[in-house]
Parts: C-alpha cells; structure tokens; sequence
C-alpha cells in the first residue's frame, strides 16, 4: 500500500519509540522495554525524582549513554527525506526523547516529550539546556541557584508523567492543523502504542480536521480503530517505499 503525496498535500507525522527500536533503542512497553525495568512512579515521575533523584540520574544516564551509541535508521532518513521534498508542507511530532531524528536531518520537528540531551533546573526557571553529561554518583546541582545561596538540583528536560507539555510545542502542532483546512492533510502515526496522551489523542486532532490517518506499526495499538489505513511491520522496512510522489 502507498501513501500518495502530490503538491497540495500536506503531511504531519507522529512517532514514538517505534522509530528508534530499529536502531537498537528499547521501547517502553514491549517484551524487554524500557518500563519493565524501571516502574514509571520511580523514574519518570517528578515525585520519583523528587524521592531519589540518584536513580532517576542513573536510568536517564544510561539512556544518554545508549542514544550516544546508536545511529538513525532507514525509517529516520526516509521521515527527513519526505520534509526535504515538502518543506513547509511538512510536520514531525516525535514522542522520542533521543534525539535521533535530529540526526537524520528533520529540521521540521517538535519534541513533544523534550529532549534527553538538554537538563533544566527544579530550583530556579533557568532555561534547559544541552547536556549530555552522565551522572552516576551525586545528582548535578545548579551552579545559578548556588551563586545565590540556594540548592536547586538538576533533572533531565523531559516531559514525566503529570507534567504539562510545552504550549508553545504544542501550537505548532495546532496551527499546522489549522493552516491545513482546504488542503489535503494527511497524518501518519509511526511506531507507538497509542497510549500516552496527548500524544495518542493527534490523530483524533487530526481527523476533526478532516486529515486521512495512516498508521505504521509493528502491532495493532491501542487506537488502531481511529486510523483509516494501517501498514503492518518494522518502520524501518515499511517507511522507505512508502510514500509515492507525484
Ligand atoms: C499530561 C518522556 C496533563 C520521558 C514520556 C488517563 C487517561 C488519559 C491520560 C492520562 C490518564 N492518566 C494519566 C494521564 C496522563 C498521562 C498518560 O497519558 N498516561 C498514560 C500512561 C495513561 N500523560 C501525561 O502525564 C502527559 N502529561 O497529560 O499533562 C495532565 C497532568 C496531570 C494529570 C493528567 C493530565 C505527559 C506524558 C509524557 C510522559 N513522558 N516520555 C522519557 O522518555 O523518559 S512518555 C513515553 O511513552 C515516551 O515518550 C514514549 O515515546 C511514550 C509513548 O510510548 P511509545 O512511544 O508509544 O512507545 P511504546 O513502547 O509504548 O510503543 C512502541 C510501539 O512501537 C509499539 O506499539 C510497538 O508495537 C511498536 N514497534 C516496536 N518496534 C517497532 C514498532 N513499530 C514499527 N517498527 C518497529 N521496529
């Protein structure tokens, strides 16, 4: 089955940790994901960090360390090639945190989730920034909150569980949708459970505004039922001939 693009459509993409299994990152939920190691209360929750920030610092730093050593895949190339073709016509959404489809050259992205690779501060409103330190022992402390006398400990940017996601990553996401009407807009879901929201909401988002869904997938998700075509296997495989340009 492909998915046909011609100059009046439009394409927003959302993936998950799909994308990066095929570069040798673990998912969340499958068999030896993420997850299953890890209970989600415990690292990726701000209370989680709040009750042992040296755990949450070593899980998060092993997966600096991992992301560090793995390239993008074919899936990847295949998502920055289509952006090079449509430029402003283009969207990707990532729930990924590794920083993989930077690598493979989007440019056109948003990083619903935040990035590995940048740390903020929960003692002051400092704005995150890049970071690929790895801290195995003390949690990093904030050198601004020091030079005022205060302790503020550093965490990963990312986005936990309870945590608001950034409004202004969100409004480009948004007003690409709205700057779609008219046009024909396509969105297309790439390796994810379709469990997390709002992230599993889009393609609802989408649809409301008249989009055709497709869905990559290895599995049938959670929400297969809001997608009018799904494509079954690796992304890697199925991405790359996928898309047919007239
Ligand atoms: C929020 C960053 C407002 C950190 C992550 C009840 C109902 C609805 C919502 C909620 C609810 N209870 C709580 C909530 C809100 C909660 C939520 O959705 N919980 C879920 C679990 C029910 N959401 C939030 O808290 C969000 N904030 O809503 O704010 C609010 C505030 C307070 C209270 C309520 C609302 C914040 C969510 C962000 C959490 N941060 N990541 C980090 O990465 O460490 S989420 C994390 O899961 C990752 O970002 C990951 O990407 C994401 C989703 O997982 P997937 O990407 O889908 O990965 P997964 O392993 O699950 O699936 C992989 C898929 O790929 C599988 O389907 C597999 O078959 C497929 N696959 C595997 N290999 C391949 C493949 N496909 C193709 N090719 C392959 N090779």
């Amino acid at each position: 089955m492909h998915l046909r693009i011609d100059g009046d459509t439009r394409l927003l993409v959302l993936t998950g940790a799909g994308v990066s299994a095929e570069s040798g990152v673990p998912t969340f939920r499958d068999a030896s994901g993420l997850w299953e190691n890890h209970p989600v209360e415990k690292v990726a929750t701000l209370e989680g960090f709040e009750a042992d920030p040296r755990l949450v610092w070593r899980f998060y730093s092993e997966r600096r360390r991992r992301a560090k050593n793995v390239h993008p895949n074919a899936g990847h190339a295949a998502l920055a090639d289509a952006e090079s073709r449509m430029g402003d016509r283009f969207l990707l959404v990532t729930q990924n945190v590794d920083g993989l489809h930077r690598r493979a050259g989007s440019i056109r992205l948003v990083e619903m989730h935040g990035s590995l690779f940048e740390t903020s501060c929960t003692g002051c409103r400092r704005e995150a920034f890049p970071d690929d330190g790895e801290y195995l022992a003390d949690p990093p402390r904030c050198e601004e909150c020091a030079s005022r006398g205060r302790v503020g400990l550093l965490r990963p940017a990312v986005v936990w569980f309870g945590e608001v996601l950034d409004p202004m990553r969100m409004h480009r996401v948004s007003s690409f949708i709205d700057e779609s009407r008219g046009a024909r807009l396509v969105f297309l879901a790439v390796g994810t459970s379709g469990l997390v929201y709002p992230a599993a909401g889009m393609v609802l988002q989408a649809r409301a505004a008249g989009a055709e869904a497709w869905l990559v997938n290895a599995e049938p998700p959670e929400n297969l039922r809001a997608f009018h075509h799904f494509v079954r296997g690796p992304s890697g495989k199925v991405l790359p001939p996928l898309f047919e340009w007239s």
